[in-house]
């Protein structure tokens, strides 16, 4: 099996819109994840061809929290590598990195000066990322939403068009925070900012840890048999996949109260194309033992053409580089217009 199935299921979005865009990022901390790839990139490549697409990867952000300088640069390149592999198609979209464009970190200043600490106090990221140190945490992770709202706003055109996120549900409240900033900045000074919507997939949107159902798969989270990395061999696949916590029933079918059992046959579903009835007709009068080796099976076979196209990119010396300069030039371009019409409103320009 390919991943076609992956990449034939439809968009699930509105109207686009004419002369739209779309605005993604990921944090180059930690191994990318079947979570970051079924909740946000996979709808990337399908929207990336309906609207002007931006997606970048969002270091910034990651010194929210200590990073040490060379694993920092190398994740970088490893992020911007994944989504060429995975299909973000650098004459399509245009794909940089947040620190080469330095209008984030500008129009970031100015949107934290018209953002309400009451805002900032309410986003639940923030009390889990803090993890109860709420002293000892840096002022940039407080203030992290405002630096994505920019990320966001800058690419909503001049004049504004509709603006699209797709993400998965954990940046639901950010994305709305976003909203509201560029609600509020419109009153205030005109309309220049164009209010975004949230794009969550209806299946995918939150992938849970293999050892954990009740929790996110998350890049943070250590534990060894936690997530599905984009890059691990199938043999890694199947140890993790066989070690994946569920209950004692027997029947193979999609039941909310059966966690690990449902979120391990969401990741089956998007792998395999299949919908809900023809999966649990293949596992009829089978067990975990079965869905376990298929599983096994389709996620490998998934993501084997975009682990040989990694390769492939990481070998070409230059191509990476050149993809970026490209990127951030375009994304620089853009930014700078909408940001130039922030300053002028303001009265800064
Ligand atoms: N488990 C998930 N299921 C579906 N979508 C997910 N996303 C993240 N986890 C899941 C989506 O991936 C994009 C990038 O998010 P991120 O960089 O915050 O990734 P992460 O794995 O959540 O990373 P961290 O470092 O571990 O962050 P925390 O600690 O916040 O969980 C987003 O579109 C996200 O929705």
């Amino acid at each position: 099996m390919t991943n076609t199935a992956l990449q034939e299921r439809p968009v699930q979005i509105g109207d686009p819109g004419v002369g739209s865009r779309v605005l993604s990022g990921i944090m180059p901390t930690g191994d990318l994840h079947i979570g970051n790839y079924l909740g946000a990139i996979l709808n990337w490549t399908r929207m990336q061809h309906e609207h002007e697409s931006y997606f970048c990867i969002v270091n910034l952000h990651a010194i929210t929290t200590p990073q040490d300088p060379a694993e920092l640069r190398e994740k970088t390149r490893e992020v911007a590598a994944l989504y060429i592999a995975a299909g973000i198609d650098p004459k399509v979209s245009r794909i940089f990195v947040q620190s080469h464009v330095h209008n984030h970190a500008e129009l970031a200043w100015i949107l934290n000066c018209l953002t309400p600490l009451g805002w900032l106090e309410r986003m639940t990221q923030f009390k889990e990322k803090a993890r109860g140190e709420r002293e000892r945490a840096s002022a940039g992770l407080f203030t992290y939403p405002v630096l994505q709202a920019s990320d966001i706003l800058l690419y909503g055109g001049t004049p504004p068009r509709p603006l699209y996120v797709p993400v998965g549900d954990d940046q639901k409240q950010h994305v709305e925070l976003t909203r509201d900033a560029a609600e509020r900045f419109n009153r205030l000074y005109g309309e220049v900012l164009s209010p975004p919507e949230p794009l969550i997939p209806k299946r995918g949107a939150r992938i849970m840890g293999l050892d954990a159902p009740d929790r996110k798969m998350s890049k943070s989270e250590k534990g060894q048999y936690h997530g599905i990395r984009l890059l691990d061999t199938p043999e890694v696949i199947r140890k993790k996949i066989s070690r994946a916590v569920t209950d004692p029933g027997q029947e193979i079918r999609f039941d909310l109260a059966r966690p690990g059992l449902y979120n391990l046959l969401t990741i089956y579903e998007l792998f395999s194309g299949q919908d809900h009835e023809q999966i649990e007709r293949n596992f009829t009068g089978q067990g975990y033992a079965a869905l376990k080796k298929e599983l096994t099976e389709v996620v490998s076979e998934g993501l084997r053409p975009l682990q040989e196209r990694y390769k492939a990119v990481r070998d070409e010396p230059g191509y990476l580089e050149s993809v970026l300069a490209e990127g951030a030039e375009r994304a620089h371009e853009e930014s700078a217009r909408v940001l130039g019409e922030v300053k002028r409103a303001m009265g800064l320009g």
